[in-house]
């Protein structure tokens, strides 16, 4: 397959005034007809054919203006000759067949447990019908749908119902990506919100019948979010109904398509008993992202997939900001980091690395990644540092004012800052066309009162970028004394050269350097400080993340002497994770998250990027052996903790209580390293809700116990497929190294085991890629039923394939012997004539 470059962007040649849709459905022979309205677009050069996507169609009947055409479309659409086209405006009409039943790629119009829905983004349209599929020809859709089933939904507003068909208007002009359609049994919970401007506006959430009970906390987060989205952007929203749909079967979370989202029903579903406090959190994300996807995507879109992180990194930073406020923004903003570090800093590590706008694709849904959505939000938080947050609402009024109803690029969005703020931003502009993570290295010079700091930035080669420009680093930096008041509030340095030095004069004790607070840029910092500065950082630093941070360079430090030298953790780390433990001035929450160690991932990484080679043996061995240091070291602390933080009164899923669930556990999980699992156990026990059942019972599969545990939870819930997702996904990752391959394998024979769903498939195939030591046994067992079972779900639904198939992007950190084993499977992955494109970029890009 031949590569796409963003270089090589041409206007479309006829934009669309008017499109009316009719779906005859049927499982195995569903019709569509089509009118399009086209007229030659006037920025684009006349007198061009006219050329349709389409692809797995069975083409029926096709006119012009009325007048019967013969079409012959071929793999990928069909063309129409310029000389044969009318000279202005015309209309197309096409009649075709499709197949909504044999659909297991879930792309295009599928169904799933007897209801139809679809997914288009990104490419997808193209499988329902012919059409110029690409974000920039935004059109009003008109869509009539016949079928007996009782619900039957499309975008925009109902426009008409009856005995076995009903019609929808979509007066907004949307990309095809954001079209949707849902027929089925289904049920709904439905409230109604007045917005700001004062239309009233029916929500609905839409499940299938017997999961009603399941829906009220998203509807509230959606409520919450429509709020949000008027009191801190002004942005309504602006059509009289709001539908959402869960499906079990989704290649990912959720999807925006104007008025009508689909879920992914483990982001819609939640109850106290079935969910856990993560489930609940990701829910409201969830809901919140594709919410305000309506002005950040769907009123502006993308002009071509390149600027995916037009809409993706501004939506996801939307989100982030509504999660703080809704929660904690301290917890909130490390929770992200972390994520960003496992996620987007091991992407830019590796072979699959490029921009946040990369330049060239081959299967645009392989650019979905951590570093369009997760970094790309982090140049938008560096953006509103740099500017201010006055001057980055001025930007955002702008860029709505400016681009409302168009497809836009990131050159777009630049300028509205460049304008807001009256600053120049080009050399900020690197951030989108530059791929691979900087390093900031920090160098202190104390002498007669003045502090003298050096920073230095450099970024690595990547694939295809050998040489890096300097950045526009934002470094927010404070000072603090030894004994912890603030000498220097939170001030914004400008790196923007290779080596740059600032000065720091009157200062009335050599001070702890307090830098990257609120991790003020997506880099790595270097800065050498000894464990008594740590220390003192994670005692007194005013900045939340910062004394996150410093707990967690510690707890790497030793990691890494452990695993290197066979150290063990020093009585400081002790007595400082002790100090967080206890302290109760602090949010629970936090003290939670200072509590966990560094993951074995985490820790291969920043092996690997000090220069060695990760052993997953030996960082598992290590980091199991600091568990149970932490745990003989503070036990009675631990279950003192577990004890106080228990939760009397009804299941509540807010950010207190949740907070509390997660250092209960946290510290219970600890202490099973000393007290085999005798807390966890009790708190098993007397669970009465998912957080704490889950979260005990994968305690004790942590410490080698929870089998009768793990078959009182199957009786319980095997009825239920989302709570068995997390059934089958534990007893893979929590699963002692040597047996982790084997119990995936011998879950892949259960009988619920149902390898086309992709939540399923994740749970065992996803969860042995994200077991380290698991995954990379010596004997290569791991990577073989790894590449087996992405073989198999490549022939059925290359989209999920070839997202899985990131669990070996790391291959190249790790020895001789297990490279060579790898790139066996990833050689055999590839060299099948079948292979799809998606998994063929994919491995391609891997191999190098
Ligand atoms: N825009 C969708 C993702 C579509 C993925 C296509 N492979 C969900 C989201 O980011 O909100
Ligand atoms: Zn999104």
């Amino acid at each position: 397959a031949q590569p796409i470059y963003l270089a090589d962007y041409q206007p479309p040649a006829f934009l669309i005034e008017q499109v009316e849709l009719t779906f005859r459905l049927a499982p195995k022979t569903t019709r569509v007809v089509s009118q399009i309205r086209f007229a030659p677009n006037p920025a684009a050069a006349p007198g061009q054919d006219l050329r349709l996507d389409g692809e797995g169609l069975t083409l029926i009947a096709a006119s012009i203006d009325g007048a019967h055409v013969t079409a012959t479309p071929d793999a990928t659409g069909l063309s129409m000759a310029a000389a044969t086209l009318p000279d202005g405006p015309f209309t197309w009409e096409a009649e075709v067949e499709i197949a909504p039943e044999g659909n297991t790629a879930l792309e295009g119009l599928y169904m799933s447990n007897g209801m139809y829905c679809t997914q288009c983004e990104a490419e997808g349209f193209r499988k329902i019908t012919f059409y110029p599929d690409r974000p920039d020809v935004m059109a009003p859709f008109r869509v009539r749908i016949e079928s007996d089933l009782p619900v039957l939904l499309s975008n925009g507003n109902p426009a008409g119902r009856g005995p076995g068909w009903a019609e929808w208007d979509d007066p907004h002009p949307k990309p095809s990506y954001l079209f949707a359609l849902v027929a089925g049994e289904l049920t709904a919970r439905t409230v109604r919100f007045t917005t700001m401007e004062g239309r009233d506006v029916t929500l609905n959430i839409w499940v299938r019948p017997g999961d009603e009970d399941k829906t009220a906390y998203a509807l509230d987060a959606l409520k919450r979010s429509m709020l949000w989205d008027e009191q801190v952007y002004g942005r309504a929203y602006d059509l009289d109904i709001f539908n959402i749909v869960a499906v079990d079967d989704f290649n990912m979370g959720a999807m925006e398509n104007k008025g009508l989202n689909i879920f992914n029903s483990r982001y819609v579903l939640a109850s106290g008993v079935t969910a856990t406090d993560s489930d609940f959190a990701a829910i409201e994300r969830i809901i919140a992202h594709e919410y305000f996807h309506n002005w950040t995507g769907n009123r502006i879109t993308c002009r071509d997939w390149f600027q995916l992180s037009l809409k993706e990194g501004l939506t996801v930073f939307r989100d982030q900001q509504f999660m703080g406020d809704m929660r904690s923004h301290a917890v909130k903003r490390i929770e992200d980091v972390l994520t960003l570090r496992a996620r987007q800093f091991r992407e830019d590590a590796g072979p699959l690395a490029h921009p946040v706008r990369p330049e060239s694709y081959v299967e645009i849904n392989n650019f979905y990644t951590a570093t369009v959505y997760e970094k790309g939000a982090e140049l938008i938080r560096m953006l509103r540092l740099l500017v201010g947050d006055a001057q980055y609402r001025g930007a955002l009024d702008l860029y709505f004012a400016r681009h409302d109803g168009q497809a836009c690029t990131i050159e777009d969005w630049i300028a509205v800052f460049e304008d807001a703020a009256g600053r120049d931003l080009s050399q900020f502009k690197r951030w989108y066309e530059q791929a691979g993570t900087p390093k900031v290295t920090l160098l202190e010079d104390w002498q007669d009162g003045k502090l003298t700091l050096t920073l230095r930035q450099h970024t690595a080669p990547t694939p295809g970028q050998p040489l890096k420009e300097p950045l526009l680093i934002p470094v927010a930096l404070g000072l603090i004394a030894p004994d912890g008041t603030e000498l220097l509030p939170t001030q914004i340095l400008e790196l923007d050269s290779p080596e740059q030095v600032f000065r720091f004069s009157d200062l009335p004790t050599k001070p702890v350097v307090s830098a990257l607070r609120g991790f003020s840029a997506p880099v790595q910092l270097a800065h050498a400080q000894s464990s008594a500065e740590r220390a003192i950082l994670l005692g007194h630093d005013t900045d939340p993340f910062a004394r996150f941070e410093a707990g967690r360079n510690l707890a790497r430090d030793i990691l890494h002497a452990m695993i290197r030298d066979g150290a063990r953790p020093g009585p400081e780390y002790l007595e400082a994770m002790r100090l967080a433990l206890t302290d109760h001035a602090l949010d629970p929450a936090f003290r939670a998250l200072v509590l966990r160690l560094p993951g074995e991932d985490e820790l291969a990484q920043s092996l690997h990027a000090a220069g060695h080679t990760p052993d997953p043996d030996a960082i598992h061995t290590a980091r199991r052996l600091a568990l149970r240091r932490m745990a003989d070291a503070l036990a009675p602390d631990l279950a003192r903790v577990v004890e106080d933080m228990d939760t009397p009164g009804p299941f509540s899923p807010d950010a207190r209580d949740a907070g509390r669930r997660a250092l209960r556990l946290a510290a219970a999980g600890v202490l099973a390293h000393a007290d085999g699992g005798a807390k966890a156990r009790a708190i098993f026990a007397q669970a009465d809700n998912m957080t704490e059942q889950f979260g005990a019972w994968s305690a004790l599969l942590a410490v080698g116990a929870g089998a009768e545990e793990g078959a009182q939870f199957h009786r319980q819930w095997q009825g239920d497929r989302l709570v068995m997702d997390k059934w089958f996904a534990a007893q893979v990752m929590h699963a002692a190294p040597e047996r982790a391959a084997k119990i995936a394998a011998a879950l892949t024979d259960h009988a619920a085991f149902d390898w086309k769903n992709p939540n399923r498939f994740r749970a065992v195939i996803g969860s042995l890629g994200a077991h380290p030591a698991g995954f990379h046994r010596k004997d290569g067992a791991g990577y073989r039923l790894v590449a087996d079972w992405l073989i198999r779900l490549d022939g059925a639904n290359p989209q999920a394939a070839a997202r899985v198939s990131t669990v070996f992007e790391t291959w190249r950190r790790y020895d001789h012997e297990r490279q060579a084993l790898i790139r066996a499977e990833l050689t055999r992955m590839q060299d099948r004539p079948e292979c799809s494109r998606d998994m063929g970029e994919m491995v391609g890009r891997m191999l190098g």
